[in-house]
């Protein structure tokens, strides 16, 4: 048994971490069946090769008996700021025999406040940069270009050591002798900048020579002074006037000497050839104005001017916690097509989310190329009403050189089509690629089975979500909103966590959603706070509670519950305040109920009531996670009298629910507020719902993420598969049907009988409806764990064949390791794959008509290594399984579902 995939706060071999007592990690693989972990020793030291030396240690913890490897915080001595710790985790195995060991190591950032000596700097008022005019394209505000600052200083030794720690009012990019530092998009990223602006810290030890050297940086508005969301704050801005960078340079050499060079007045400035950029508009570059090796040093500074110092004090920095966007992908172009017009439309055959990049060969100097992004055709044409006031156009106007390449950095589109207006020859596929840009978080999960529409499904929603991971978690990548809404990120985590580790993105936006709290305990709609200044509709708010929760069942996460806590209970009592009578009817916010469901309407109160019950009852929960009993004890009361005053008010003696709408069954079934003895009444009346339907679903937001759960939950597997295969309006199977590559925002985005929805609000990438996922992972391969289990250490598999699927399999990397399960079935049997980490346990249910069939290899599966009990059980054979790599056969189901 060896420990992998070391982890410091949830990254590996983080860069700059901010923590005092940053939490540990690693995950455990093994051959052996049965495999475990009974103790651990951690041992850290500041060089590598000194972890070998027991004199050198700064930190033993010595052997300390536990299962678990998962955020162990260093208890070693207090850390200094910008330094690297290396550490060794030891493992002993369930027999108490020395097991593996595996290195890793973190750097800190800077640590304290006193640690910074920069200074912000941006634009001298007084230096007016020329100002081009705008454009007929209506193209980004062109009255503050973006900046382009530079300083040169001289060293005269190459040091052993340096790092930048920078950060920006607005979007920057970093440079140092020519070159682009680091690959990080759309640095600092976007947080409540009120509280938090964060710094990253680059190693650029490498790109430092003798002699004369040059630092530079471009800064662009961004979320600081851009257009953020839909209300056209700009130019009143929404957190400040200007860009500006703080960048500190650190360098030590190897006599132990220092050197640093920071942001401050000795800087100058002048604009370049990115003439204006804006995260919604788009960028307009003017090659003509690029002024060679502006950024390295030697560089006539003729036209530079000194900075202005904007403040002394570097504000509210924080350490990024978090995987950064990057361009993580590209995607080749498909098709290229010239219209009539000569304009070219190209299709990347995927709806994405980045920017292109255009190489030009030969452009005549001058020649002023306008590109313009769309989800859609329609008619042949680009389909860009959608957008709304985003212009999600790109101008590149020409320098004359043979061969050009433009590539936007501080603006990002969601497309699948561009058009090239006056491209100067003729464009082939190859000099066009998109280049798909989002947090880089691993990607840890993977689901496949035997059907093509099901599979594209899992693509549209794994697209989604890399297109709406960008810095936060937002609606949609497209228009003029791009915002963190709440209920999205809510209703999508669990899917999200599936296909990727989301541990440390969600973590560091969950600050966002307490710092956007008010003193009466009432989240936002969104995160951070912009626009919408109201207090949280109900399933919008609850975010707040659930994604902590999530984040503790998912990964084990007990330091965000610990910090989300009182936020989480403030906001339980906030609705409890003004519904004293436990039906959430008062202070509901913009009340969204089930939004955009189909053809009914889910009673808000139904919703927000349940909800209300469902936030309390995982308050009280998490109050018994973290030890705090009187909490615990007030908060079980108090659900358990929302769930008396819903059944009371909701919940009729035939087991109908209030509304009678799928969504008001899902919530009541699933979050538990159906009285056990009208349960099977009321999945009755949901069935009927469905089935009367021909099938179809009316579920909006709120509802889809529960109706296949719920289905399957209450034996309806076969209606949960009949949805999932439907492809009439309106389906996942619909939006297929007619070419989706991502998840729309509403079932009738486009249709067959009314075209396109209307453009005030059709968005083709926005993820919520692909909630979906985590039953695909959960249910259909049967990945999950039990209720009572915390990261993945009992698993529940629970394989479910139906619908046409003949196999199904589903692969995730867990925070104790790898997690597997699937199923195929072929001549009248069931083959179940499952693979257990060391340390974790599994129960095994296998759909078999016949439990005394179930098989490993040749041979009955009780007694096998690792098989630790075999019962037979409604669905067949329940298996009690040790880790390990498991095969297994039986008899078939009886009817598939
Ligand atoms: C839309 C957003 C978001 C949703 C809200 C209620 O504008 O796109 O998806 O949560 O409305």
């Amino acid at each position: 048994m060896t420990p992998y995939g070391l982890q410091t706060e949830q990254r590996c071999e983080p860069l700059g971490v901010g923590e005092r007592q940053p939490r540990l990690s690693w995950k455990l693989e093994s051959d052996r069946r049965g495999a475990a972990q009974s103790a651990y020793r951690i041992t850290a030291a500041e060089r590598a090769a000194d972890l070998d030396d027991p004199d050198r240690l700064i930190w033993d913890s010595g052997r300390r008996e536990s299962p678990d490897g998962l955020l162990v915080p260093w208890d070693g001595p207090a850390l200094r700021s910008a330094t690297r710790y290396h550490w060794r985790v030891q493992v002993w195995d369930e027999t108490g025999s020395p097991a593996g060991s595996a290195q890793s190591w973190f750097e800190t950032g800077l640590l304290h406040h006193e640690d910074w000596t920069a200074a912000w700097i941006g634009r001298d008022p007084a230096a007016q940069p020329h100002v081009d005019p705008p454009g007929e394209e209506d193209l980004p505000p062109m009255d503050s270009p973006p900046l382009y600052l530079r300083r040169e200083f001289q060293l005269e030794h190459t040091p052993v050591r340096a790092r930048l720690y920078a950060t920006a009012r607005g979007v920057y990019e970093p440079r140092l002798n020519g070159e682009r530092v680091g690959d990080v998009e759309l640095a600092p990223g976007w947080t409540e900048y009120h509280h938090r602006l964060q710094y990253q810290t680059y190693d650029v030890t490498t790109m430092l020579r003798t002699g004369a050297n040059a630092i530079a940086a471009i800064v662009a508005d961004g979320w600081w002074c851009g257009y953020v969301g839909f209300d056209r704050r700009r130019p009143a801005r929404h957190y400040g006037d200007q860009p500006a960078l703080l960048a500190q340079l650190v360098m030590e050499f190897a006599d132990g000497s220092r050197q640093v060079v920071t942001t401050d007045a000795s800087w100058s400035e002048h604009p370049g050839a990115i003439r204006a950029a804006d995260l919604l508009m788009g960028e307009y570059v003017d090659r003509r104005w690029h002024v060679p090796g502006w950024d390295r040093a030697g560089c006539p500074d003729a036209r530079f001017v000194a900075v202005a110092v904007l403040d002394a004090t570097p504000g509210p920095l924080v350490a990024e916690p978090d995987h950064p966007v990057r361009v993580v992908t590209e995607m080749p172009a498909v098709e290229v097509t010239r219209r009539a017009s000569g304009r070219y439309v190209v299709d990347f055959g995927q709806n994405v989310v980045g920017h292109i990049r255009l190489t030009l060969r030969g452009a005549p100097e001058g020649q002023r190329i306008v590109l313009r992004h769309a989800e859609m055709l329609a008619d042949g044409e680009l389909y860009v009403a959608n957008l709304r006031t985003a212009r999600a156009t790109d101008v590149y106007v020409c320098g004359g050189d043979e061969v050009e390449v433009f590539e936007p950095r501080f603006t990002f589109h969601g497309f699948r089509y561009v058009e090239i207006d006056n491209h100067p020859g003729e464009l082939v596929t190859a000099d066009i690629v998109a280049r798909v840009a989002h947090n880089d978080l691993p990607w840890t999960g993977r689901f496949r089975c035997s059907d093509p529409m099901v599979n594209q499904l899992q693509s549209n929603i794994t697209w989604g979500q890399r297109g709406n991971f960008v810095a936060v978690p937002t609606d949609c990548p497209q228009r003029d909103e791009r915002l963190g809404w709440l209920a999205d990120a809510q209703i999508f985590a669990p899917t999200a966590g599936r296909n990727a580790d989301v541990s440390a993105f969600l973590a560091r936006w969950m600050r966002d959603v307490v710092d956007g709290q008010d003193a009466d305990g009432a989240f936002r709609d969104v995160a951070p706070v912009v626009s919408l200044h109201r207090e949280a509709a109900p399933a919008w708010g609850d975010a707040g509670v659930i994604i902590p929760w999530y984040l503790w069942r998912t990964y084990g996460d007990r330091r965000v519950l610990a910090d989300s806590f009182d936020a989480m209970r403030a906001w339980v009592r906030h609705i409890h305040r003004h519904n004293p009578d436990l039906r959430w009817r008062n202070r509901t916010g913009n009340s969204y109920g089930d939004w955009l469901q189909v053809d009914v309407t889910t009673e808000r109160e139904v919703l927000a009531t349940a909800y209300f019950a469902h936030s309390t009852h995982l308050v009280a929960q998490a109050a018994e996670v973290l030890g705090r009993s009187d909490d615990a004890t007030e908060l079980r009361q108090l659900h358990a009298r929302i769930r008396d005053a819903f059944i009371d008010s909701y919940v009729h003696p035939d087991g109908t629910v209030e509304g009678g709408t799928q969504t008001a069954y899902l919530l009541a079934l699933a979050f538990g507020l159906v009285p056990q003895r009208l349960v099977a009444a009321a999945v009755g009346h949901l069935a009927a719902d469905i089935e009367k339907r021909d099938h179809r679903l009316t579920t909006g937001f709120v509802g889809v993420a529960l109706l296949c759960p719920v289905l399957t939950e209450h034996g309806r597997t076969d209606l949960a598969y009949a949805l999932l295969h439907q492809t009439e309006y309106p389906s996942w199977g619909y939006s297929i049907r007619h070419g989706a590559t991502t998840i729309w925002e509403r079932w009738d985005g486009w249709t067959d009988h009314a075209g396109f929805q209307s453009p005030a609000m059709n968005s083709f990438n926005h993820y919520s409806l692909g909630s979906v996922g985590d039953w695909l992972y959960g249910r259909v391969a049967g990945i999950d764990q039990t209720p009572s289990s915390v990261a993945y250490r009992e698993l529940l598999l629970r394989p479910q064949p139906g619908g046409r699927l003949t196999w199904a399999h589903a692969e995730q990397e867990t925070a104790r390791g790898t997690v597997a399960c699937g199923w195929s079935i072929a001549d009248n049997r069931i083959t179940v794959t499952a693979t257990v980490p060391p340390g974790s346990t599994a129960v095994l249910q296998i759909p078999t008509a016949d439990p005394a069939s179930v098989r490993e290899g040749d041979a009955p599966v009780a007694g096998q290594p690792g098989v630790l009990g075999v019962e037979p059980s409604a669905a067949g054979a329940t298996l009690r399984l040790a880790s390990g790599r498991y095969t297994i056969t039986a008899a078939a189901p009886d009817a598939v579902s």
